[in-house]
């Protein structure tokens, strides 16, 4: 009892002198650079995350000393090349905890994902009458590719609801849950109000009718520790972009039972092992769904900005986001005339609001004037802005390299765009 107490104050003392947010800081050059004169608060990151200088070497450095196409010359640069982006597919089959790494795809992003799954998955899978899970907070990329497919099928949409605080109500969820439906896509974190998803339990349900599920990680990757085998589910997306890599590079990590029976998704190069005009014959996973010359200097860019997530340890990371939630969160809700979209306890990163009577762009665009870069509009949820009945909202969204002073910053802020408004 007493050698557990220790231990549980030996973690926290750990933790807490590894998360210097100043050494952290220090890392990403454009976080020094000022905006209209005023130091940057960047505070979109939801949108997309900075880069820390290991990442834009590591793409400097395979463009200036290793430029070459892989896995087809016999060249050194070639194989140095296929080198490196192989070993990023083991970088992040470790950081997804994924079996095998051959159940890594590289895609653009978590779009290209989901269309991925929609297009093989599920035009050999959907067909008339049949049913596609999803919820009432996912972003666009994960309705339109399912609308798409419903449309080309005959199949159906059925949109779990949220409850007012911004849950998924899951006594819904488990009713729609039957033999018609074919797949569920669920969001794991919010991009607007936020919400941690309980997507492990969701996947328990649905697995235990053998529905597969599929969860949009584009905003849990760079906040929470994935393992997809804990969580069990059958295919994981994310996006480089938004876990501190480069655009362009994301992630569709699959079971290799699913992603052996599915399709490819397109055509060319790479993805054969043999062609003639009669018939071609498919590479092996991955290289079955990686046509043509895959973005080889995303791959390694990617695989730098987990070595570096890595290095920091994303339950420290997540640990000290929490406490800057938690401070946001006190510090917004104290501001008069101020709502919080999304309120539920799990909640992670993202936090939405409006003000009333001052519509979001505007306090967008007073905030830039102070150097905050905030995002306000429907964040590619259209949806949920009709379910709480508001046209947009302001958002603020945190990543590591945040501090409680640009939240200081970003409450100011806000202070002042209510008081150009009184004026
Ligand atoms: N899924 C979620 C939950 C997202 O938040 C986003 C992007 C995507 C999928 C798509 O990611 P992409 O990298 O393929 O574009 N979300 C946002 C946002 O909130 N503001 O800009 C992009």
């Amino acid at each position: 009892m007493v050698s557990s107490r220790i231990l549980e104050l030996k973690t926290q003392a750990n933790s807490e002198s590894c998360f210097d947010v100043e050494k952290i800081r220090a890392d990403f050059p454009i976080l020094h650079r000022l905006v209209h004169g005023k130091p940057l608060v960047y505070l979109d990151n939801a949108a997309t995350t900075q880069k820390p200088q290991s990442v834009i070497n590591a793409i400097t450095d395979y463009y200036t000393g290793e430029n070459a196409n892989i896995h087809r010359g016999v060249h050194y640069l070639s194989e140095q090349a296929t080198r490196d982006y192989e070993s990023a597919r083991e970088t992040v089959r470790q950081f997804l905890n994924a079996r095998e790494s051959r159940e890594i795809i590289f895609v653009r992003g978590a779009t290209e994902g989901i269309n991925l799954v929609a297009h093989t998955f599920g035009r050999q899978r959907v067909r008339a009458g049949d049913e596609i899970v999803i919820s009432a907070i996912e972003h666009h990329s994960n309705i339109v590719p399912w609308q798409m497919l419903c449309e080309q099928t005959g199949a159906q949409l059925k949109i779990v609801p949220v409850d007012d605080q911004g849950k998924l109500r899951i006594e819904v969820y488990e009713r729609f849950l039957g033999p018609r439906t074919k797949l569920v896509s669920i969001v794991h974190i919010s991009n607007v109000l936020g919400t941690i998803v309980p997507v492990r339990r969701m996947i328990e349900m649905a697995h235990h009718r053998r529905i597969p599920v599929l969860v949009d990680g584009a905003q849990s990757a760079a906040h929470l520790p994935i393992d997809v085998q804990a969580l069990d589910c059958d295919f994981f997306v994310l996006s480089g972009h938004k876990i501190f890599g480069p655009t362009g590079i994301g992630v569709l990590y699959g079971k290799a039972e699913w992603l052996e029976e599915m399709p490819p998704y397109q055509g060319g190069g790479d993805m054969i092992s043999s062609v003639t005009f009669e018939k071609t014959l498919y590479n092996v996973i991955p290289y079955k769904f990686e046509a043509g010359t895959p973005h080889i200097a995303g791959v390694i860019g990617l695989g730098a900005a987990i070595e570096y997530l890595n290095e920091i340890g994303l339950n420290v990371v997540s640990q000290y986001e929490s406490e800057l939630m938690a401070y946001a969160t006190r510090k917004l809700e104290s501001i008069p005339r101020l709502t919080i979209i999304g309120n539920t306890e799990e909640k992670a990163s993202v936090i939405s609001f409006v003000l009333a009577d001052i519509h979001p762009h505007d306090i967008g665009t007073i905030m830039d004037r102070e150097g905050i870069a905030i995002r306000t509009g429907h964040h590619c949820a259209q949806p949920v802005m009709n379910r709480y009945g508001v046209p947009a909202t302001a958002r603020a969204s945190f990543a590591l390299y945040n501090t409680k002073a640009e939240v200081d910053a970003l409450a100011a802020g806000i202070i002042k765009v209510q008081e150009v408004f009184k004026g």
